[in-house]
Formats: C-alpha cells, sequence, structure tokens
C-alpha cells in the first residue's frame, strides 16, 4: 500500500473500529492504486482519500410502524450519501436483518467507483434498514416502507439522490416506497428507479445486473478466444440477480448446472432452462426462503442440504447472493476442481483471501463493482428516460447495456489487463479524484 493510502488506511481503522465490511472494501480499493497515488502528488495535498473514505452525509432515523397484530415495531433507517463528484447519489436499499452502518458504507464506497465505471452521471449512495421483510405480509411490508419513506423523502430527489432495490427491496417494496414519496411530495417523478413498467420503469431493468453480468464473462471469454455456450457455470443465490444470470446464461447456450439458498443447493446437471429459471425465481418470491422444492419438481436434480455450491465443479462460477459469501476454502475446493473464471455478481461476494488465491494461481476473477455494474447502469437509463419523460425500447436498452458492459470491460482491461480488481479499481478512482479536484473544497 502506498505510503499516503497506510496513513489515511491506519486512521480509518481506529475511527471505525469494528466496521469489517467497510474496511474490507477500502483496503482492496486502496492496495490497487499505489501507482496512480504516485503519479499525482494532488491527490495527497487535496485530500482525496480521506475525502472518498468519510461520506459527505449519513442519514440515520426512526422506522416505528404497526404490524399485522396492530403491535408497534421500531427499526432503524439509514441513507448513507456517500460521494456526488459525478452525479446525484445513486444506489440500492438494502432491507435485511444483516444491514448496519459497516454494510452500508461499505456498499456506499463500493458504488461510488461502481457509478463511476459505468460512464453514466452517478454519485454513490447505499441504504436500508434492519428490518427483514420475509415472513411479513404484504400489509406489514407497505406499512414499513410508508413509516421509512416518511423520513426518508425530504433526503431525497431526482437532481439528490436515487435510491433503488437490493436485497430485500424488489419490484413490492419500490411500488411502496414510490407511492409514499409521490403523497408526500406532491410530485410524480424518477425519484427511485426499479419502478413497475408503466409507471416510470425500465424496459430491461428487472434482468440488467444478471444480463450485463454475463455481457461481462462474455467480454472475458473472448480473450481467451473462447465464448460462453457450452460452458458450466455455478451461481450462488436465487434472487433478483442469479435469475438473471441464468436467464442470459442459459438463453446464450451455457449450462448453469447449480444454484442455492439459504437451505443448502440444488444440483442439475442437465442445465437449467427457462422453465427451470422462472420456477427458481418463483420459490424466491414465495417468501419461504427454500430452494429444496426445485429437486421435487425436476426429475434428475438434487438438493444438497446446508452444503455450500462452490462443491460443484464448473468452468464459470458466478457468487450472485451476499458478501464474503465465497472464502478461501471455497476458492481452493473451486480451483482444484478446474474452475476457470470467477466472476463476482454479488458487491464483494469473495474474501480478500480467495480474490487472492484465484489471482496467484492465475485464474481470471473479476470484482462486483465491474460485473454487476448493469443493474445500476439501467438505474441510470430509467433516470434518463424519466427525465426525458418517454421510454425506449427493450432492444435500445439492451444495446445501450452492451456498449456499457463493453466500455467498463474494456476500462478495466486499459487499466489492469487481466487484474481486473486493480483495473476496476483504479479506472473508478481516476474519474472521481479528477472531478474531486476540479470541484474544488
Ligand atoms: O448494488 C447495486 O448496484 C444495486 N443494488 C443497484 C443500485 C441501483 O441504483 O440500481
Amino acid at each position: 500500500m502506498h505510503e499516503y493510502a497506510q496513513r489515511v488506511f491506519s486512521e480509518l481503522q481506529k475511527k471505525n473500529a469494528g466496521e469489517s465490511e467497510f474496511l474490507q472494501s477500502v483496503e482492496e480499493v486502496f492496495d490497487s492504486i499505489t501507482s496512480v497515488l504516485d503519479a499525482d502528488p494532488k491527490l495527497e495535498s487535496f485530500r482525496i482519500l480521506e475525502r472518498m473514505t468519510i461520506p459527505e452525509r449519513i442519514i440515520s432515523f426512526q422506522v416505528p410502524w404497526i404490524d399485522r397484530n396492530g403491535d408497534i415495531q421500531v427499526n432503524t433507517g439509514y441513507r448513507v450519501q456517500f460521494n456526488s463528484a459525478l452525479g446525484p447519489y445513486k444506489g440500492g436499499l438494502r432491507f435485511a436483518s444483516s444491514v448496519n452502518l459497516s454494510v452500508l458504507k461499505f456498499l456506499g464506497f463500493e458504488q461510488t467507483f461502481k457509478n463511476s465505471l459505468t460512464t453514466l452521471p452517478m454519485g454513490g449512495g447505499k441504504g436500508g434498514s434492519d428490518f427483514d421483510p420475509r415472513g411479513r405480509t404484504d400489509v406489514e411490508v407497505m406499512n414499513f416502507c410508508n413509516a421509512f419513506m416518511r423520513e426518508l423523502y425530504r433526503h431525497i430527489g431526482p437532481d439528490v439522490d436515487v435510491p433503488a432495490g437490493d436485497l430485500g427491496v424488489g419490484a413490492r417494496e419500490i411500488g411502496y416506497l414510490f407511492g409514499q414519496y409521490k403523497r408526500l411530495s406532491h410530485s410524480f417523478h424518477g425519484v427511485l428507479t426499479g419502478k413497475g413498467l408503466g409507471w416510470g420503469g425500465s424496459l430491461g431493468r428487472a434482468e440488467a445486473t444478471g444480463a450485463g453480468a454475463v455481457y461481462f464473462v462474455e467480454h472475458m471469454l473472448s480473450r481467451k478466444n473462447e465464448n460462453i455456450a457450452g460452458k458450466r457455470i455455478v451461481i450462488s443465490g436465487f434472487g433478483n440477480v442469479a435469475w438473471g444470470v441464468a436467464l442470459k446464461a442459459t438463453s446464450l447456450g451455457a449450462k448453469v448446472v447449480a444454484f442455492s439458498g439459504p437451505d443448502g443447493y440444488i444440483l442439475d446437471e442437465a442445465g437449467m432452462t427457462p422453465e427451470k429459471v422462472a420456477y427458481m425465481a418463483e420459490l424466491r418470491s414465495s417468501g419461504k426462503d427454500i430452494a429444496a422444492p426445485y429437486a421435487e419438481k425436476f426429475a434428475g436434480s438434487k438438493f444438497f442440504a446446508s452444503r455450500k455450491v462452490w462443491e460443484v465443479p464448473c468452468d464459470i462460477a458466478m457468487p450472485c447472493a451476499i458478501q464474503n459469501e465465497l472464502n478461501g476454502d471455497d476458492a481452493a475446493t473451486l480451483a482444484a476442481n478446474g474452475v476457470k473464471m470467477v466472476a463476482e455478481v454479488s458487491n464483494m461476494g469473495c474474501t480478500p483471501e480467495a480474490a487472492h488465491l484465484f489471482r496467484d494461481k492465475g485464474i481470471a476473477f473479476a470484482p462486483g463493482k465491474a460485473v454487476n455494474a448493469g443493474g445500476v447502469a439501467v438505474s441510470g437509463l430509467e433516470m434518463s428516460q424519466n427525465a426525458a419523460h418517454g421510454y425506449w425500447s427493450a432492444a435500445e436498452v439492451d444495446a445501450k447495456l452492451r456498449t456499457i458492459m463493453s466500455d467498463i470491460h474494456s476500462a478495466c482491461v486499459a487499466a489492469g489487463d487481466w487484474d481486473y480488481v486493480a483495473g476496476a479499481n483504479i479506472a473508478g478512482f481516476r474519474k472521481v479524484a479528477a472531478a474531486m479536484i476540479a470541484q474544488g473544497v
């Protein structure tokens, strides 16, 4: 690590003790940018690293709401407005019991560089709550969303901060949140993305994260003169992101042979089909959060209770669930089974040990902030359509997404060659830093 980065990082460790996810994400970026810091002394005199690691603003608030029994429940809501150098704060809302400030700061920090890579004018932000929608009724989710937005609405706006979905926040939650924003602000504009088709949503947004990730993998493969058809792919998770990856990979002739839920994983040697992919998504949205019924429905597939999906041999592994879901042991198993490529689709899905192992073994590894940027990129396209009071066709959105993913891939390669971690961090960082310097203090 560069001496300046080391100093800032030591201070950060002291002041953010216990925020392990946040510190992990900062360390990864700082480890990548030594050559950039060496080349430009202004980065230190403008205190860019300090200013990039202290969120511009953190909003934290109480969310009291009424459950189905008429009892009062209380959660904590957050919005971390991390960096606005490149545009309005932009990034998802996560509703999960594991949400805390460390997680949201790591996600907001990552989002800043990811959004920079998209080529679109978006700053970085993230928010959410420790509310878990699983097992809640529709009315309870609506009550919670209304209460959450009752405070959040005053801090966001189409040119200020534009939240979207993340874990636990899908089309239903965005609908309730949008309705409440509209009532409180007496205005109808694109203050959230991931909206429903017909009331401001963009075609292709639901698929975008997964489709973009597969386009990125295609670019990685083409550098090896290979293509995705026939490749064995293992994914983790079975939510929106896993669905998008499975759908796109399957349509391009790849064989998606395994996915996972919190209860274990499904092995389907025959490979997934569009019908199977749709059923996987149905299982996730059922609210029961179990993958096991897939094996009862589709003959030939098997369920492995409480085991990690990374023991399944594959050509390409694509974690699609949550941060740090793939550790050093999992990486060693994948490597021993001959994995050729790992593309993180979840944010920081691999632990540092896993990422280092892939790099040391010469296994192509690309980080979430590049691979999954298609999701927020199409959110950016949704903002453009809302600002222009119109809609683009699915083909137009897809063409733009393909161009964006190709540009992100090129930027990573230009800055890092086969080291996609360094490439993404350097390319993302440079643009944010230049804007911060130009905008002064
Ligand atoms: O991690 C992410 O990039 C997202 N959850 C999507 C953010 C967005 O604003 O679409």
